[in-house]
């Protein structure tokens, strides 16, 4: 059966200012998607924004959101222009790796802001937007999980149980949707070049660029392709999970390098 045509839906994705939520956005204009675009830095959001819309002819609506705060994500929710209320697409992607302590000394702000941002940040956006999914009886939810959410690694710990729950979450959407007409899929990539080491290592631009030496990442925009691949299969089939690993990649903790 023949891809179905994503132009005109409405999709709302989380975590657009860089990486995979920025390609994913891209990719989505390039289909003709109209987007509800979230994130916290404004400068970042507003711009893209505006150069998807210009470059695309789609409509934007920018949010300034932080996903961890539960009451603003409702508020932003319940605040959407009618015409925003119908969302299609829901792509989970806020996210990200604070550390790579070992357990025993790590730092708690680090975990509170995995556990917050990756689980409950995902959990407060997907409640408020999938009772209009339910109530219309279609739409697509797309969770950004990771090969860490399969296999921990050395100091994963915390960033790797929030992949996990986010796996779990999945499984137990797809069954409260069960018949609902909605489908869930969780796209679980493995090393990706982003701004991901870098918020992981506070910054540290050395120690981020030391992930990816000597070996060849995926791209943000190898994940959005694979996100409109999942989101643009007919209507009967749902993609599950996907692993998406670089081919220099075997295992979360396996990786070739030349130098
Ligand atoms: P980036 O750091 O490049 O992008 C993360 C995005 O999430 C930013 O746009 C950031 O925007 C947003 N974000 C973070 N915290 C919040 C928050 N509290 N509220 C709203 N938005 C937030 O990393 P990636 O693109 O790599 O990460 C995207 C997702 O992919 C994450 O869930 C990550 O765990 C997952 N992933 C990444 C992999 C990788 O190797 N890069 C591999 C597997 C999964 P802002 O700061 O403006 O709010
Ligand atoms: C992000 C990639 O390598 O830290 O999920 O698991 S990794």
């Amino acid at each position: 059966m023949p891809s179905i045509s994503l132009k005109g839906q409405v999709a709302f994705v989380t975590g657009v200012t860089s990486g995979i939520g920025a390609a994913t956005a891209r990719a989505l204009a390039a289909e003709g998607v109209h987007l509800i675009l979230a994130a916290r830095r404004a400068e970042r959001l507003n711009a893209l924004a505006a150069e998807l819309a210009a470059q695309h002819g789609i409509e934007t609506y920018a949010i300034v959101l932080d996903v961890r705060d539960a009451d603003a994500v409702a508020a932003a929710v319940a605040a959407l222009p009618e015409r925003w209320q119908a969302v299609d697409i829901l792509v989970n992607n806020a996210g990200l790796s604070r550390g790579l302590d070992k357990l025993h000394e790590a730092d708690l702000q680090d975990w509170e802001e995995m556990i917050d941002t990756n689980v409950k940040g995902l959990l407060y956006v997907t409640r408020a937007v999938l009772p209009g999914m339910v109530g219309r009886g279609r739409g697509h939810v797309v969770n950004v999980g990771s090969v860490a959410g399969r296999d921990a690694y050395v100091g994963g710990n915390v960033y790797c149980a929030t992949k996990a729950a986010v796996a779990m979450l999945t499984r137990g959407m797809r069954m409260d949707l069960l018949g609902a007409g909605v489908r869930v899929t969780n796209i679980e990539p493995g090393m990706v070049e982003t701004e991901f080491s870098q918020v992981r290592f506070h910054g540290d631009e050395a120690r981020a660029a030391k992930v990816y030496q000597g070996m060849t990442p995926l791209t943000a925009e190898d994940i959005a392709e694979s996100i409109i691949w999942s989101l643009n299969r007919p209507a009967h089939v749902n993609i599950q999970d996907m692993l998406i690993l670089a081919t220099a990649q075997a295992s979360a903790t396996m990786a070739h390098r030349t130098a």
